[in-house]
């Protein structure tokens, strides 16, 4: 029987903002189906978004969900996370909204390794507001704010999570679905600072201005760019040069912020009786 999606969407939010072929529905529907498989109920979960399109997402899904301002989803979650540590805390968040403006959030949100996931949607361009260049739009391709192209070098946020110390850090794109699916559910799983970077599209503000015509051709064009983590390590150096990991690139297991900060207060209170 197919998905039903339904059951877990604020039917009177749609139709959604989305532009046709936009890549943050896939992800959205991806979401959805972890959730389900981890039977997570909706009381026990909590999505909480910054700005920018993929922001709206939370607005969609019937669950606690959290609208917060540009940048500043991963200290609204931190915060929630810390009054109710029951609540499965979800972030979704663009590129521009966790590594430009967020970036100093994002840092100290792996650092800190309280349990919560970020899920960011990669779309390689800010879309909300017309197509300036991010962080992580490729060199030399165009933007609003790089019409001759861009000039800057791309951040890889991966290996930035992995450095500043988040404890689950994996890659997926719009086209690796099955593993976009299984990722995501590992992250939610995990009990630490989980990071999960979609590499996905969007047609309105980038794919239109670098040569990408359909939403299908830029989906297409991540199988060629990229190459799975196990398959990398049978490949020769020259097969990989230039891809990108997709899979599960970091895990590890470290104390978690929560447990490490009540057994402070215990500690404190015990040396006080
Ligand atoms: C403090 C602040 N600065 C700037 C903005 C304007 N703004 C809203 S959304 C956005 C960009 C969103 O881009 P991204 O996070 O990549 O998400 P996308 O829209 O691509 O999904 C910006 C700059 C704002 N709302 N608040
Ligand atoms: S502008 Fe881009 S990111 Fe925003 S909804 Fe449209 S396609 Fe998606």
């Amino acid at each position: 029987m197919a998905f039903d999606y339904y059951q877990y969407l604020r039917t009177e939010n749609l139709p959604h903002i989305w532009c046709p072929g936009c890549g943050h529905g896939i992800v959205l529907k991806a979401l959805l189906r972890a959730i389900d498989r981890l039977k997570l109920s909706k009381d026990e979960l909590c999505l909480v978004s910054g700005i920018g399109c993929a922001s709206r997402l939370p607005g969609y899904v019937d669950v606690n969900t959290l609208h917060t301002t540009h940048g500043r989803a991963i200290p609204f979650a931190t915060g929630l996370k810390l009054v109710k540590p029951d609540l499965k805390v979800i972030i979704t968040s663009g590129d521009g909204d966790a590594v430009a403006i967020g970036g100093n959030h994002f840092i100290h949100g792996c650092r800190r390794n309280l349990d919560i996931t970020l899920i960011i949607f990669n779309n390689l361009i800010y879309g909300m507001t017309g197509g300036q260049q991010s962080p992580t739009t490729p060199m030399n391709r165009m933007s609003t704010t790089t019409p001759l192209g861009n000039p800057n070098d791309p951040f890889d946020f991966a290996e930035l999570a992995k450095a500043a110390g988040a404890t689950f850090v994996a890659r997926s794109t719009t086209y690796h679905v099955r593993l976009l699916d299984r990722v995501i559910q590992q992250a939610i799983e995990h009990k630490g600072f989980s990071v999960v970077e979609v590499l996905e599209d969007c047609p309105t503000q980038y794919g239109r201005r670098n040569n990408l015509r359909t939403p299908a051709q830029m989906i297409a064009r991540y199988k060629d760019l990229t190459v799975s983590v196990e398959a990398a390590d049978k490949l020769p150096i020259e097969d990989i040069r230039g891809k990108l990991l997709v899979g599960v690139l970091h895990h590890v297991e470290r104390s978690e912020f929560a447990e490490r900060y009540d057994k402070i207060i215990e500690e404190a209170r015990g040396a006080s009786s």
